[in-house]
């Protein structure tokens, strides 16, 4: 099976930098040079905090984290269409990325992953939601702030994340149904990363694409190859200028593959086919970009040399800065729920601290 395709056939995903790196004569991407670097640097410093996180948590240091691994070009082709200055990015728990392009920092991923509620907090003027864990409930989130900020007057745009798996939730119906009636400036960026956990896209969904699902709330639907950083920058790029126009939602589809496991509490063996992981490392979508980039002389071995020897300081020092705060504390869950919290939370609360009578 190619990324290109379902196992019902269906329609085919646009494609602009082809698996070996090369472009359509003539393409030139529509970002400069320094920008392209820009975004295959945070590709490295994804896959490097992915290795990172995991042997941090393997020696205990870290609680549970969601790799990219295999997804970068869907997140940050797509991070990189918006203006962190004034759109907003709506995360799942997969996107830290282009959490990072919009402001927020290692050390409070680190803090999070850690256990710390402090580190999903956004810092003020960063436009970024939290992470959501709750399945799809970050979409109707993502919806009211779209629609919000265009009651302000503002040409903002938001872009919520979420998975294959989410898009069955409720949620998901309520959000993109709402959205189309409003005309809210909001993109649906929906990952198909063929994976919910164990449970395979075919058992997601019985239609051969969820691009096409769009057509029913009254706006457009994309389906890109979520492995090529172009196709999904233009896309967005695209559903941008509409949203900013005043045109309202549009969904993409970014057709992509979860190289990993789910998270680190997963082993993917159990349920991955080796040979469909294997075609699918083929398609790797930052090996694409960095053979693009050789090709074209932007970047050199000395340069990506120097960028990831940057990156190990910069991961250094984040995981440096969110060790030396300690770890979260049980009792911080109850912390900004309530002002004035019931009864029977701050019994639960004293009952943790060992306060209870
Ligand atoms: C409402 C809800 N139901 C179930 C879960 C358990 N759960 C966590 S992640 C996950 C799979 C999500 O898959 P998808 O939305 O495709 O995103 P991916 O993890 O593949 O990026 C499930 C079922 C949850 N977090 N929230």
């Amino acid at each position: 099976m190619s990324i290109l395709t379902t196992s019902t056939g269906g329609p085919t995903p646009v494609r602009i930098l082809a698996p070996d790196g090369s472009v359509p004569d003539g393409y030139r991407p529509p970002l400069p040079d320094s920008e392209l670097l820009a975004a295959y640097r945070l590709m490295l410093m994804s896959r490097r905090v992915d290795e990172r996180a995991f042997n941090l948590q393997r020696q205990g240091r870290l609680g549970v984290f969601s790799p990219v691994n295999g997804q970068e070009a869907s997140v940050i082709g797509s991070a990189f269409a918006l203006d962190p200055t004034r759109d907003w990015v709506v995360p799942q728990y997969r996107e830290l990325p282009a959490m990072l392009r919009q402001g927020y920092t290692l050390e409070r991923f680190l803090l999070y992953c850690m256990g710390d509620p402090e580190g999903n907090r956004m810092p003020d003027g960063v436009n970024l939601l939290p992470i959501q864990i709750s399945l799809a409930a970050q979409i109707p989130h993502a919806v009211g702030l779209a629609w919000g900020l265009r009651h302000q007057g503002r040409d903002s745009v938001v872009c919520v994340y979420f998975g294959d798996g989410a898009s069955s939730e409720g949620d998901f119906h309520e959000a993109c149904n709402l959205a189309g009636v409003r005309r809210a400036p909001v993109i649906f960026f929906l990952q198909n990363n063929r994976w919910a956990i164990s449970t395979p896209v075919s058992k997601q969904t019985g239609a051969d694409s969820f691009a096409t699902r769009a057509t029913g709330y009254g706006f457009p639907g994309e389906l890109v190859d979520g492995n090529d950083f172009f196709a999904v920058h233009e896309a967005t790029l695209l559903a941008v200028a509409r949203a900013r126009a005043g045109e309202g939602p549009t969904l993409i589809e970014s057709r992509t593959y979860r190289m990993g496991p789910h998270n680190t509490a997963d082993d993917p063996t159990r349920y991955v086919d080796p040979e469909e992981l294997e075609a699918y490392r083929a398609l790797d979508p930052v090996a694409r970009v960095r053979s693009f980039l050789l090709e074209a002389e932007l970047l050199s071995e000395e340069l990506e040399h120097r960028m990831r020897a940057e990156i190990e300081e910069e991961l250094a020092a984040a995981v440096a800065a969110a060790e030396a705060r300690g770890a979260g504390r049980p009792e911080q869950i109850f912390d900004h729920v309530y002002a004035d919290p019931p009864p029977r939370l701050l019994d639960q609360r004293d009952a943790i601290t060992g306060e209870a009578q």
